[in-house]
């Protein structure tokens, strides 16, 4: 496989600073060495230089921050997704959750040019699906999976989408922190929910099977976002949103492992690592080896077996 790392180093989506120091943590931690161990081709496009961000561009939600600054990352890491995607693998070191505005959108783009269905799996503990007018706290990485999914109100704003993601095609998985305007907007438009009651109750294995099978009977192409939040703060301390009853250490893994074998995943999202609040890099360390675990690190050999 050849993989395109793409630096987004995006911090004023976040409510503190320090997601800006992501991208180098990630290299730090030995990101691509650890995939070239693997087989694959590396090529690192180092760091994404945002468009100008346009003067004076207000919202009625006062409440919105820098919405003229994410509006132009948005649009800049669109273009190099679309052009990342082109004939690799890219894999986007965020930054916070806001520069998957730009990822997503740019490789929707991308595989609408090709025919194919684009399916997203969002690992995470928030939704992230606030519209511009439902965001109270008005830190932009609470919008951007409303955004790629086409939902009402970023028009005139964030950059026109190319070809939105329907919205039924899209699994969350790992919530445990939804807004009430969310847990609304998620269920009208239909995207599917795991949150972690449900993880606790039937295991994350089937559920995220059941996707996966919809996404290889469809012939679709896999975007995954990963956001540390995702991870329980025990493991994962370097995130400026924990939320306690996170995915454990087996259980991210697992997640990576399926994904590494059904093949389907053509697009990835590391994001929200705040090296700042990290203890001696272990959470950019555990990015990069779940990252390995989706690339094909594996425990053991093991026969093919139908799952
Ligand atoms: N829903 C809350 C808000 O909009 C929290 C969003 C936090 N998002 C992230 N990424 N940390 O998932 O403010
Ligand atoms: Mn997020
Ligand atoms: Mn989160
Ligand atoms: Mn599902």
């Amino acid at each position: 496989m050849h993989c395109r790392l793409v630096g987004a180093p995006v911090q004023d989506g976040a409510g503190r600073m320090g997601c800006d120091m992501g991208p180098s943590a990630l290299r730090a931690a030995g990101l691509g060495a650890a995939l070239s161990e693997l087989g694959h081709h590396v090529t690192d496009m180092g760091t994404v230089a945002p468009a100008l961000a346009r003067p004076g561009l207000a919202h009625g939600n006062a409440a919105l921050k820098a919405l003229p600054e994410i509006c132009a990352w948005t649009q800049a890491i669109a273009e190099i997704a679309y052009t990342a995607s082109a004939d690799a693998m890219p894999i986007f070191l965020g930054g916070d959750h806001s520069i998957s505005a730009g990822s997503v959108s740019g490789v929707a783009r991308r595989a609408a040019e090709q025919g194919r269905p684009l399916f997203v799996l969002w690992l995470d503990a928030h939704p992230d699906f606030h519209t511009l007018e439902t965001s109270a706290s008005g830190n932009l990485h609470g919008v951007p999976l409303a955004y790629a999914a086409g939902q009402a109100g970023f028009e005139g704003y964030f950059p026109e989408l190319a070809a939105p993601v329907d919205p039924t095609r899209i699994c969350t998985l790992g919530l445990r922190s939804v807004d009430p305007a969310e847990r609304c907007a998620l269920h009208e438009a239909g995207v599917s929910v795991h949150d972690m009651r449900a993880i606790d109750e039937y295991g994350i294995a089937p559920l995220l099977r059941a996707f996966l099978e919809r996404v290889a009977g469809q012939n679709g192409m896999l975007h995954v976002s990963l956001d540390v939040d995702f991870l329980d703060p025990s493991i994962a301390p370097a995130v400026g949103t924990t939320v306690p009853g996170g995915a454990t250490f087996r259980e991210a893994h697992l997640v990576m492992e399926m994904l590494h074998d059904s093949g389907l995943v053509s697009s990835l999202d590391l994001v929200e690592l705040n090296p700042f609040l990290d203890e001696r890099g272990r959470t950019a360390v555990l990015l990069v080896d779940l990252t390995a675990s989706l690339m094909g690190r594996r425990i053991m050999d093991r026969p093919t077996r139908s799952h």
